[in-house]
């Protein structure tokens, strides 16, 4: 039988479920579009509240046509983001122009919405090293491939950040599964210990490919691994873009302020497969987990919420769906246009002061191609 500690600082279930207790979820739009927590309500005006909808039924559309580009064979690799639009959205919507942003694979539309053009983005996805030759002035990284890795970068980027004394920030994204990884801790510990101005975000999309998150850790909540960190963790309802933008925007305030980085769990779900390289969902979910998810879409009550106040319609949607189909056709062509890629070429982006070995390299492509 369990010996009963007399002592409170020997009783660690009690200790660990103090912590639990801790870590609510933070929504401010129910599933229905009411408010339900108006004093956490960020400060948004009917434009910004307008364009924040116009950019997630833009990414929706923009999901809908990578995928069937793919499936045609006009696009390469392609992770589906329907489901994810108020965790990725509204997180850089809270962003200022000069942040910084380290994406992994799925993170593409907080790119484009920074300011990738769209063609690129259809380059990356095809291997092209012209997809991320990102134009100056444009502070993002590429999608990172290996899991939690973006998250050591981001300590090391937020670090630059503080020394250069700006008051800039550097986001990352990972998902659930990238919290299992060595990398995960590593960068908050890191950026927890010099207290540089990032926010790390964890999607929180219940799977990493079908691992479901009760495998992958015992910890009730993801947000509560800030803590062994010595940095806030919160989490939030990630189908909730009010939410998310309230949260984000804190964290960006604390960041500049000189207060330390923050890491905020999104809760959320990703309605298509993992990637669309041949996972089949229906292996590992049920059709009734996707069901109740699909009930907390992030547009169907952000839509609801707006056309409560009056500030969104059918007929404005349907304005933005014609917008995104035209400009991701004429993206889909400028990106058909790109010149085949050429060995001196990825070369000379490498770097602007090529080492001799690289230079003579690029000599002999040169030579080679020029034949
Ligand atoms: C270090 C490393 N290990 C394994 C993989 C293979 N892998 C690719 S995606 C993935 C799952 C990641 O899940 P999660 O972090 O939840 O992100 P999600 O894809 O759900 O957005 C794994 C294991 C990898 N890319 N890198
Ligand atoms: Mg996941």
């Amino acid at each position: 039988m369990a010996s009963k500690a007399k002592n409170a600082q020997l009783d660690v279930k009690k200790q660990l479920e103090t912590v639990d207790k801790q870590f609510q979820t933070l929504q401010i739009l129910n599933e229905e579009g009411e408010v339900v927590n108006a004093d956490a309500m960020p400060d948004l005006t009917d434009e910004q509240l307008q364009e924040l909808m116009r950019r997630m039924v833009y990414t929706r559309i923009l999901d809908q046509r990578s995928t069937a580009l793919n499936r045609q064979g006009r696009l390469g690799f392609y992770a589906p983001t329907a489901g994810q639009e108020a965790s990725q959205i509204a997180s850089q919507f809270a962003l200022e122009k000069d942040d910084y942003i380290l994406p992994g694979y799925r993170d593409i539309p907080q790119l484009i919405w920074h300011g990738l053009p769209l063609h690129q983005a259809f380059l990356w996805s095809r291997g092209h090293y012209q997809g991320m030759n990102i134009p100056d002035g444009l502070n993002i990284y590429p999608p990172q491939i290996i899991i939690g890795a973006q998250y050591i970068q981001t300590a090391g980027v937020a670090l630059g950040i503080k020394k250069n004394g700006g008051n800039t920030v550097a986001i990352t994204y990972t998902g659930d599964g990238g919290t299992s990884q060595g990398d995960f801790y590593e960068g908050i510990n890191f950026a927890g210990a010099y207290k540089v101005p990032a926010i790390f975000i964890v999607q929180n999309n219940r799977f990493a490919i079908s691992t479901p998150v009760s495998v992958q850790s015992a910890a009730r909540t993801l947000a509560q691994k800030a803590v062994a960190a010595g940095i806030p963790g919160i989490q939030v309802d990630g189908m909730d873009p009010l939410a998310v933008y309230a949260a984000v925007k804190q964290a960006r305030e604390r960041a500049v302020a000189g207060e330390g980085p923050t890491l905020i769990e999104t809760l959320t779900y990703r309605y298509g497969p993992h990637t669309l390289s041949g996972d089949d969902p229906t292996r590992y979910r049920t059709k009734e987990e996707d069901t109740e998810w699909e009930r907390k879409d992030p547009l169907i009550r952000f839509r609801k919420y707006l056309e409560g106040k009056g500030l969104w319609n059918q007929e404005m949607e349907e304005q933005v769906i014609e917008q995104a189909k035209e400009e991701i056709k004429e993206a889909i062509k400028q990106a058909d246009a790109a010149p085949k890629q050429k060995v001196s070429d990825l070369i000379s982006i490498m770097s602007k002061n090529l080492d001799t070995n690289l230079q003579e390299q690029l000599e002999i492509y040169k030579e080679k191609e020029s034949k």
